[in-house]
């Protein structure tokens, strides 16, 4: 191999923009080397976009196309029904982060969805808009200081509560939607492997930590990425037709002080009066997940012959109307 195929193994080549020890460029690095370069890329607006396309340069060794902040899901319709009428089945793949995806983006994605379009959707989760300055969105977690929810006399961070997308997204009945982290490689590669089995609609939620609006060392992106899913903050699951198919099990809850602690974001926290009580509140979240996913139960049995059963109808093992589906 000479030099100039090693530059192209990558579907995202080295030399663009990203801040060091970003989750978002290492966890887009991953997902598409996974799926390679043999795919049409749907990059909404975002960090992504931004460090990986400055100023007529490219860093990606693969059809890509930038679309606006809210409808990457639309052009990535359009583009899989074109293909179609072509007779072609080249893979059409969605990256958006979170503001893309649980905000601006949600309509799009949802119709897209809904109207069955065989697309992989990726949302690259930092948990805010961090492209234009570390603004909160509604993936935002609770008590979280971000430059649009200071902390301060009024309130210890982010008022509201992180949006539960996984769910929303599920709750379309569509064949396969999934959570991941950039600090389980081996599990988000057999999430997108499953997912490029699959036709129709899916969903890959990947936790992207983002050292600059976390404020942490940009050296301990991954181990934040794993205190997330240890504490139950961030669940792993499987969805297929809307029921629970698979959970990654803890061998032991850590408890959420451990990832709190070694993030900027939330050292208020631990310095202010009313701190504790948020972080009481933030143990009493993840304490909920555990007992939604049975994440500390050896023997949770997950619907998967709901799922199954369901998915035995319709068009390529996604339902094409409501009749389709049994109830
Ligand atoms: C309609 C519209 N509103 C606002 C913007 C400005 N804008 C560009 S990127 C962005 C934030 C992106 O946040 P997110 O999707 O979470 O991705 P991240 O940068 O965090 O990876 C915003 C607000 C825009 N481009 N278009």
């Amino acid at each position: 191999m000479d030099t100039r195929d090693a530059f192209r193994h990558n579907v995202l080549t080295s030399g663009h923009r990203a801040c060091s020890g970003c989750g978002e460029a290492m966890a887009a690095r991953m997902v598409t080397d996974l799926i390679g370069p043999e795919a049409i890329y749907v990059n909404a607006t975002g960090c992504l976009q931004v460090f990986s396309t400055h100023n007529q340069q490219s860093a990606w060794q693969a059809p890509w196309i930038h679309s606006v902040f809210a409808n990457a899901a639309a052009v990535a319709s359009g583009v899989e029904a074109a293909l179609r009428a072509r007779g072609e089945d080249t893979p059409v793949i969605v990256q958006a982060g979170d503001g893309g995806t649980f905000d601006i983006g949600l309509q799009c994605l949802s119709g897209m969805i809904e109207r069955g379009h065989d697309v992989l959707f990726v949302c690259y989760d930092n948990e805010a808009y961090m492209n234009t300055g570390v603004q909160r969105s509604s993936s935002t977690p609770h008590a979280v200081r971000t430059t649009t929810s200071p902390p301060g006399r009024v309130s210890e961070g982010k008022h509201h509560l992180k949006k539960d997308l996984i769910s929303i997204v599920a709750a379309h009945r569509m064949p396969y939607a999934a959570t991941a982290t950039v600090a389980y490689f081996p599990d988000l590669r057999a999430k997108v492997d499953k997912a490029m089995r699959i036709k129709g609609p899916r969903f890959l939620h990947v936790l992207s930590p983002c050292p600059l609006g976390w404020d942490h060392d940009a050296a301990l992106s991954v181990t934040v990425a794993r205190l997330a899913v240890e504490t139950g903050l961030f669940p792993l699951i499987e969805l297929e037709y809307g029921a629970v198919t698979g959970v990654t099990r803890l061998a032991r809850q850590q408890p959420v002080e451990e990832y709190l602690k070694l993030q900027g974001r939330f050292k208020h926290l631990f310095a202010d009066k009313g701190g504790a009580e948020e972080i009481r509140h933030l143990q009493a979240l993840a304490d909920a997940n555990i007992r939604r996913y049975g994440l500390l139960d050896a023997n949770t049995e997950w619907d998967t012959d709901r799922a199954s059963q369901t998915q035995r109808h319709g068009r390529g093992g996604y339902a094409a109307s409501s009749r389709e589906v049994s109830p």
